[in-house]
């Protein structure tokens, strides 16, 4: 007994279950429901909502709870007796907002058990859709704010990051200008962390560190809300947010709409969710200094462990809570996994195929450089989708594939620089990190070995071990994050990737002339390619 912990990842495109036997070190169990094809009736394309406008990104929050009651039934379906699972927590989707009425803590306390959670809860919702983190059409509220917290260095000093198109203040000051009445009615905003907690415990459930950070709202340094970032933002704000707490706070005991219906014990212990980014710090085992990890995800991101708050002066990266108190550094490309798709789907190939030819073609691609904004970019900030390309066209297979694999971890290298410790080890995690090639790309571009697990939902393992340690750390204070990370990731590490050295020295030329490229693009500097011609005479003739 107190031994079995579940984790939750309400994510893009789907949302993953875990369970975790805490004794054993072990993944018990796992599964995902994919919103697409497992929800057909919500239309998604990759878990959005199709708009004709693609700075608009927005999700309905009502399918992310019929995906969590069909986890449930299925989980319910397997075999295992729900009753045994002692604590449970959640990871979800970042900066995504869900907008409720005066209504919601009633229809939470009263949750009937033979109708499903999204008929009840449609009602409550004073906003039908939630922007989500793909959204980058706040450009305007983000000025605005920046301006009102007096610049772009004040802005990162007290909420940790710039504004940015995704973070949950500018979304929340578009909504109360575009539709005063609906804000009005609107009497909480939750995160799709905090949302989802709450009807796992029946009650509005507070914000954790963590996530809280993604939405300029709070101060970095003291972890509340800070006043002058909710003035800048819209009025009355204060009112309609949760609460801020530890990530490790247990917020309630599962409501009885989930005992009667799927069997949890009573005693269930819900631990505050947060954000995947700050999950996956935990899945992975970043709880020391020197360590960063990559995810290769919808969006790619890179973060690591911070001891103190570092902030970027450059604005690109974010600092967030960390589920251990601490702090964590990250950086996020939209352009991950749907650019990566659509290169593969523009030529017709599989991920086998992608791979062979990714194997087959020449490290630093013979000089040719991508600049893969498929979609608007969030670091470097692009908002009108383009790609780019240096020496080569659109037709060239090998050219695109290296192309766009060696532009997504350049970048990832020149945008991290801020974080002054360089990394000694890269974890790599996320569905695309299965591929060997890409890992390979990564340890010789930063020079340093690179780790993968066999289990790629970091984000949700890390859910269920922030369950475990909440859960035990009352009782057995000695339980520290290196003896869960010790059992959990150490344990399920299957592969280290080892760079090669003379590639690297190659890489740290690309580096310098991939920068010229964005300079070139992006900043009106000078042409790129004398550089380039001698990069290729230098590694190619
Ligand atoms: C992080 C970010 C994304 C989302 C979705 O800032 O926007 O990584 O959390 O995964």
């Amino acid at each position: 007994m107190d031994r079995y912990f579940l984790g939750i990842d309400a994510s893009t495109q789907s949302l993953t279950l875990i369970l975790i036997d805490y004794n054993e070190g072990e993944i018990l169990y796992k599964d995902s429901v994919n919103y697409d094809k497992d929800l057909p009736q919500y239309h998604t394309q990759n878990g959005t909502i199709p708009n004709e406008d693609e700075k608009i990104v927005h999700s309905n929050p009502l399918m992310w709870i019929d995906a969590l009651e069909m986890a449930f039934e299925r989980f319910k379906g397997s075999g295992f007796d729900l009753i045994q699972v002692s604590a449970i927590s959640g990871s979800g989707q970042q900066h995504g907002t869900v907008y409720l009425d005066t209504t919601f803590p009633d229809i939470l306390a009263n949750l009937d058990p033979k109708k499903s959670l999204s008929s009840q809860i449609r009602n409550s919702l004073s906003r039908e859709t939630s922007p989500i983190w793909m959204d980058s059409s706040t450009n305007n509220q983000c000025e605005e704010i920046r301006k009102a917290l007096g610049g772009r260095a004040r802005t990162i000093e007290i909420t940790g990051s710039d504004t940015f198109e995704r973070f949950s203040g500018p979304q929340i000051r578009k909504f109360w200008q575009e539709d005063k009445s609906a804000y009005q009615r609107t009497d909480t905003i939750h995160l799709v962390s905090s949302f989802i907690s709450s009807i796992l415990v029946g009650k509005n459930a507070p914000i954790d560190h963590g996530d809280g950070a993604g939405m300029n709202l709070m101060n970095i340094e003291t972890r509340k809300w800070d006043q002058r970032a909710l003035d800048a933002t819209a009025p009355n704000l204060k009112n309609k947010l949760p609460s801020l707490t530890l990530s490790h706070t247990i917020v309630g005991t599962i409501s009885p709409y989930f005992i009667q219906k799927y069997g949890f014990s009573p005693k269930l212990k819900v631990v505050a969710w947060s954000g995947d980014n700050p999950n996956s710090l935990i899945g992975v085992g970043l709880i020391s200094k020197g360590k960063v990890a990559i995810s290769l995800g919808t969006s790619d991101t890179y973060f690591g462990y911070l001891k103190n708050l570092k902030v970027d002066p450059k604005g690109e990266g974010h600092v967030f809570g960390a589920p251990t108190g601490d702090y964590m550094s990250l950086i996020c490309y939209k352009n991950g996994s749907l650019a990566r798709e659509k290169i593969k789907d523009v030529f017709g190939l599989d991920w086998d195929s992608f791979s062979k030819i990714l194997v087959k073609s020449k490290p630093g691609n013979e000089g040719k450089i991508m600049l893969p904004y498929f979609f608007p970019e969030i670091v470097p900030l692009v908002l009108k989708p383009q790609v780019y390309r240096f020496g080569f066209d659109e037709n060239d297979i090998s050219a695109n594939i290296r192309g766009i694999i060696e532009a997504q971890v350049l970048s990832m290298r020149l945008h991290s620089q801020w974080i002054a410790e360089h990394p000694q080890e890269i974890y790599a995690t996320g569905g695309a990190s299965a591929n060997k090639e890409i890992l390979q790309i990564i340890a010789n571009v930063f020079g340093v070995n690179v780790k993968k697990f066999d289990i790629p939902d970091s984000a949700a393992l890390g859910a269920a071990m922030r369950a475990a340690k909440s859960y035990y750390t009352p009782e057995e204070p000695k339980l520290s994050w290196e003896d869960i990370a010790m059992k959990f990731v150490d344990k399920h590490t299957i592969n280290i990737i080892h760079p090669n050295m003379d590639l690297h020295e190659m890489y740290n030329d690309l580096l310098l002339l991939y920068e010229k490229c964005e300079d070139f693009v992006l900043r009106n500097k000078e042409d790129p390619e004398p550089l380039r011609k001698e990069f290729m005479v230098k590694y190619f003739e």
